[in-house]
């Protein structure tokens, strides 16, 4: 990347005029996952996905929080979403008038966790005032690019042939990069066998937080495959060990979990922690943390690639949005709509062309329509909070 690219991008993160929300909705969807999706910390088949619906004169706006049943991943559950959101982030919002996303952001901030909740809103909110100027996502956020590489990210099976034939298929599909999750008992052999059968391949692996310091010398066996990078191996909340991990890996670490906020990034860069960072919109809490990641990598020459949380195409059309950014130069996990579930809420699926990469949405806000009837269809709860 030349240094000329290193100029944060222009934003428009503002309404066309304050806005005062009406209502605040939380509607939690029951969707099947095409097929369970097995990491080191459990197996998903079923998810409820929370999404986020706000109001104000006559404009909307779309977001998803992308908690989970169980406080596995980070923790926030699809309830802790619900009682905040309905609890505590409504009254709050509903309160006030709202210029931009670092409203929503600064009105939030003395309530303390739960950023999976409070960017669900952030994310309605960017969709409201994006809409309310006529821009995408992507022209509010300042992105540049109009296509995204993107990566699949493949989970633990039954036995290394049916993991085999996937890889095979993702590659054929075009995919750019592949990524394995891992944990002990499934990884250096796994690992051995898909580099063997695809010598050319990007290939990483993702470890969600399974090993120890004292599985290094295990890790450094991983150093004999050519990988990408090793994502989060230790502790979900660690900066301090992986930097002694990483001092002795010639591997790339990306850090996932353990980076919630610019100022973990800002640490973990200068500890030495990880060369790159995934950046989750959900994770950190929302635009204006995700965009400080990002702005802050980018000065540094540090790349960034946009991380899934099993999202429906609400979140997916966020995470486009965001991966349209300069800085975001490896591929990242945004699979088409069917790798993840056999009918989105979409009318237009988001698909992944021949070459791997997807189209970022060119239409007003999220800039693909949602299919209404088939979300209600769907919707096994709804909650509206009103001014
Ligand atoms: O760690 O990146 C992760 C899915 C659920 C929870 C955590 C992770 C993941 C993935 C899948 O790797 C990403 C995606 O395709 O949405
Ligand atoms: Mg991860």
């Amino acid at each position: 990347m030349s240094s000329a690219d290193n100029t944060a991008p222009v934003r428009t993160l503002t309404a066309a005029a304050p806005v005062r929300l009406r209502a605040i909705e939380v509607r939690l969807l029951r969707l099947t996952l095409v097929r369970p999706f097995e990491t080191s910390f459990g197996r998903t088949e079923v998810r409820v996905v929370p999404l986020v619906r706000i109001e104000a004169d006559g404009l909307e706006g779309w977001g998803e929080a992308v908690a989970f049943d169980e406080p596995l991943f980070s923790a926030e559950t699809v309830s802790t979403v619900r009682h905040v959101i309905g609890d505590v982030f409504a009254p709050a919002l509903l309160a006030r008038s709202l210029a931009s996303v670092g409203d929503v952001t600064t009105t939030l901030s003395r309530f303390k966790g739960h950023p999976m909740a409070k960017s669900g809103l952030e994310l309605a909110f960017l969709d409201l005032a994006a809409r309310s100027r006529g821009l995408s996502l992507r022209q509010a956020i300042g992105g540049t690019r109009a296509r995204v590489p993107v990566g699949v990210s493949l989970g633990i099976e039954r036995d290394l042939p049916t993991l085999l034939e996937l890889v095979r298929s993702h590659v054929a599909q075009g995919y750019q990069r592949i990524k394995l999750k891992i944990k002990p008992g499934w990884d250096l052999e796994v690992v051995r066998a898909a580099r063997a059968a695809f010598p050319d391949i990007l290939l990483s692996v993702d470890a969600n937080a399974a090993y120890t310091l004292d599985d290094t010398m295990h890790l450094q066996a991983l150093d004999a495959f050519s990988l990408l990078m090793i994502e989060q191996p230790l502790a979900h909340d660690d900066l301090l060990d992986h930097q002694a991990l990483q001092r002795s890996l010639r591997t790339a670490i990306c850090l996932d979990e353990s980076i919630t906020h610019t100022r973990a990034a800002a640490h973990a860069l200068a500890l030495g922690s990880a060369r790159l960072i995934n950046i989750k919109i959900g994770r950190v809490g929302g635009y204006t943390e995700a965009l400080g990641i990002h702005d802050l990598c980018l000065a540094r020459d540090v790349p960034v690639w946009c991380g899934g949380m099993l999202e429906c195409g609400i979140g997916r059309a966020h995470n486009l949005a965001l991966a349209s950014l300069p800085g975001f130069s490896l591929p990242g996990d945004i699979s088409a709509s069917t790798r993840y579930y056999a009918r989105d809420v979409l009318t237009h699926p988001i698909e992944v062309a021949a070459d791997g990469t997807v189209e970022v949405p060119t239409g007003v806000g999220l800039g693909i329509e949602i299919d209404r009837d088939y979300l209600d269809e769907i919707t096994i709860e709804s909650r509206t909070y009103r001014a």
